[in-house]
């Protein structure tokens, strides 16, 4: 069993930084699940253009307001606490925080802990990495 608490994820290099948001990542590819798991804030005012072409990844909302934009249609979803995106088509797409927004998010499959964001806002599949 793994049993892991924010607090203490938040002080360690679990917690990742980047502009407009922040990561913790309460489970990843080396914990052997099959998914990764994570507790991300959206900045308020961030507006992330993201294209995860190697990854699934669903997001619940538990705090905040904002948007989703699916780039493909055009069409902007509004994001509140008790709502769930699940970008199930590698689905390119524009997240803005009207306030800062805190999400669950997983990952299929799970992300290793050493990706980084490219030009495209995708990650890269490292298959042979384990975080
Ligand atoms: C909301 C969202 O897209 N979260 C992604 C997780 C975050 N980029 C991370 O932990 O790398």
């Amino acid at each position: 069993m793994i049993v892991r608490d924010l607090k203490e994820a938040r002080n360690s290099e679990r917690h990742v930084f980047s502009e407009g948001w922040d990561s913790v990542r309460l489970l990843l590819k080396g914990d052997q699940m099959g998914f990764s798991f994570h507790i991300t804030t959206i900045h308020e005012g961030a507006e992330l253009q993201m294209h995860y072409k190697n990854h699934l990844e669903s997001v619940y909302c538990i705090s905040g307001e904002g948007s989703i934009e699916d780039c493909a249609t055009g069409e902007t979803h509004a994001i509140r606490p008790g709502v769930m995106y699940a970008l199930d088509k590698h689905d390119k797409h524009v997240l803005r925080g009207k306030t800062e927004m805190v999400m669950a998010c997983c990952f299929n499959p799970p992300v290793t802990g050493k990706e980084v964001h490219g030009p495209d806002g995708a990650y890269a599949l490292e298959v042979d990495e384990v975080a």
